[in-house]
C-alpha cells in the first residue's frame, strides 16, 4: 500500500495580478508534478473584506483573512507566499520566518539594500532549522531559459563575451495612462528598474553562472504626472526606464535595458549571449524557442538555429503536453512553486534564495548610485 505525501498548509498576502498567477500555480503544481509534499490552499489575505473573500472563491483558497499576521499565526498553516507591493516585502517575510513559516517572496526581494540585507540574514538564521526561502524570479523556469543555461555550462559557447539583455513592455508610454502604486516611489522602491530590470539582471546572472561586479546606468522619467481616479493627478517618484552597462566578474560585457514605453512591445524579454564558439537568443514573445548558432558548424550551413523547447527532454516539459504544444507565461510560477516544495521536502537546493534576491537588490541600487555620480559603481558598494 502506498501512503500519499504530507501536506503543507499554503498563506498567500496579495491577490491582484500576481496573486492570480501563483494561485493558478498552487492549484495546478499537483496535478501535473509528482510531489513530495502536497499544497494546500489554506488561506488568503487582503486588506479588504469583500475583496478578500471574492478573490478566496474566484482563486480556489479555502478561507480569507483581511489581516496577514493571522496568517502566520495559523497553525494549518506553514508556508507564506508575499505577492504585495515591495514596501511590505521585508516585515512580512521576517515576521514569517521567525515564526518557523518557509516563504516565496515575489521580486524584487525588497525596496532597499538594508532591507534585503536583513531578510538574507533572517533566512540564513531560518535555515539552520530547515526553513526554506525563496524570491520569485520566475523566468528562470521557462524551460528555452534552462536550457540557455544549460548550453553555457557545457561549454558550447566557448568563453562568453557579450550579453544583451532588454525587458520592453509599453504599458506607460500613453501619459494618460493611470498612476498606480507601482509610480510611487515608497510603495515600489523604484520603476521600470526594479520592477523589470531585475528580472534581465537574475536572467542573465542565472544563465551565465556569475555575477555582476559593477555597473553604470542611467535612469528617466518621461512622464511626471499621472491621472488619479479622482480627476487630480499623482506624481511619479519613479524611473520610467533604466538603461545600463555591466561588468561581469569575468569581463563579461553586458548592455541592459528595461522600459515600460517601448510602444508595441508587451512583454518582451529579450536576452543574447555570444561566446567564441557560439551564440544564443531568447524572446519571451515567442518563449519556447531558443536561438542557437553553434559556431562550430562548417560556415556554409552554419547559422541560428530555431530550437523547439518543448520535448519530453527539456526541463518540466516532460509533465506538460505532447511535443510541440509550447507552454505560457502561467508554467513558470507552476514550476517555481513545484521547485519549492521539493526544496522545503528536502529533495533540492532552493535557489534563487534571498541572498541571491540580495544580490539583485545590490545591482539595482549600483545602477542608481551610478545615475547620481555618473560613474562605474561596484556592486558591492554601499547600499541604499
Ligand atoms: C509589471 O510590469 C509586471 O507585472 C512585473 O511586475 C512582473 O514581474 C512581470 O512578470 C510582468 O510585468
Amino acid at each position: 500500500m502506498t501512503s500519499s505525501p504530507p501536506t503543507i498548509g499554503v498563506g498567500m498576502i496579495g491577490h491582484a495580478f500576481m496573486g492570480a498567477a501563483h494561485s493558478q500555480a498552487w492549484r495546478s503544481a499537483p496535478h501535473f508534478f509528482d510531489l513530495p509534499l502536497v499544497p494546500r490552499m489554506t488561506a488568503i489575505a487582503g486588506r479588504n473584506r469583500a475583496g478578500v473573500d471574492a478573490a478566496a472563491q474566484r482563486l480556489g483558497w479555502e478561507s480569507a483573512e483581511t489581516d496577514w499576521h493571522a496568517l502566520i499565526d495559523r497553525p494549518d498553516i506553514g508556508l507564506i507566499d508575499i505577492c504585495t507591493p515591495g514596501d511590505t516585502h521585508a516585515q512580512i517575510a521576517l515576521a514569517a520566518l521567525r515564526a518557523g513559516k518557509h516563504v516565496l517572496c515575489e521580486k524584487p526581494l525588497a525596496n532597499s539594500v538594508a532591507e534585503a540585507e536583513e531578510m538574507a540574514a533572517a533566512a540564513q538564521e531560518a535555515a539552520r532549522s530547515g526553513v526554506v526561502a525563496m524570491v520569485g524570479f520566475t523566468y528562470r523556469r521557462v524551460p528555452a531559459i534552462q536550457l540557455a543555461r544549460t548550453l553555457v555550462a557545457d561549454g558550447r559557447l566557448g568563453t562568453v563575451r557579450h550579453v544583451r539583455a532588454q525587458y520592453l513592455q509599453d504599458w506607460l508610454s500613453d501619459p494618460e495612462s493611470p498612476w498606480t502604486w507601482r509610480m510611487d516611489r515608497d510603495r515600489a522602491g523604484s520603476g521600470a528598474l526594479g520592477d523589470i530590470g531585475a528580472h534581465i539582471v537574475d536572467l542573465t546572472q542565472f544563465i551565465l553562472g556569475r555575477e555582476l561586479t559593477q555597473v553604470t546606468g542611467r535612469l528617466a522619467t518621461f512622464v511626471d504626472r499621472r491621472p488619479l481616479p479622482d480627476g487630480g493627478t499623482g506624481e511619479v517618484t519613479v524611473d520610467d526606464t533604466a538603461a545600463f552597462l555591466g561588468e561581469f566578474e569575468d569581463g563579461v560585457l553586458g548592455v541592459y535595458e528595461a522600459t515600460r514605453y517601448a510602444l508595441g512591445r508587451k512583454n518582451a524579454i529579450r536576452v543574447e549571449i555570444n561566446g567564441s564558439r557560439g551564440s544564443l537568443a531568447f524572446d519571451f514573445e515567442d518563449m519556447n524557442v531558443l536561438h542557437f548558432h553553434d559556431g562550430d558548424e562548417a560556415a556554409e550551413t552554419a547559422g541560428f538555429r530555431r530550437i523547439v523547447v518543448t520535448e519530453p527532454v527539456h526541463a518540466y516539459v516532460g509533465n506538460w503536453w505532447p511535443a510541440g504544444h509550447g507552454l505560457g507565461y502561467e508554467h513558470g510560477f507552476t514550476h517555481q512553486v513545484v521547485d519549492l516544495l521539493r526544496a522545503i521536502a528536502g529533495g533540492a537546493p532552493a535557489i534563487p534564495d534571498f541572498t541571491a534576491g540580495l544580490q539583485v537588490q545590490r545591482v539595482l541600487a549600483a545602477v542608481e548610485r551610478s545615475e547620481q555620480t555618473r560613474g562605474w559603481e561596484s556592486v558591492a558598494g554601499p547600499g541604499s
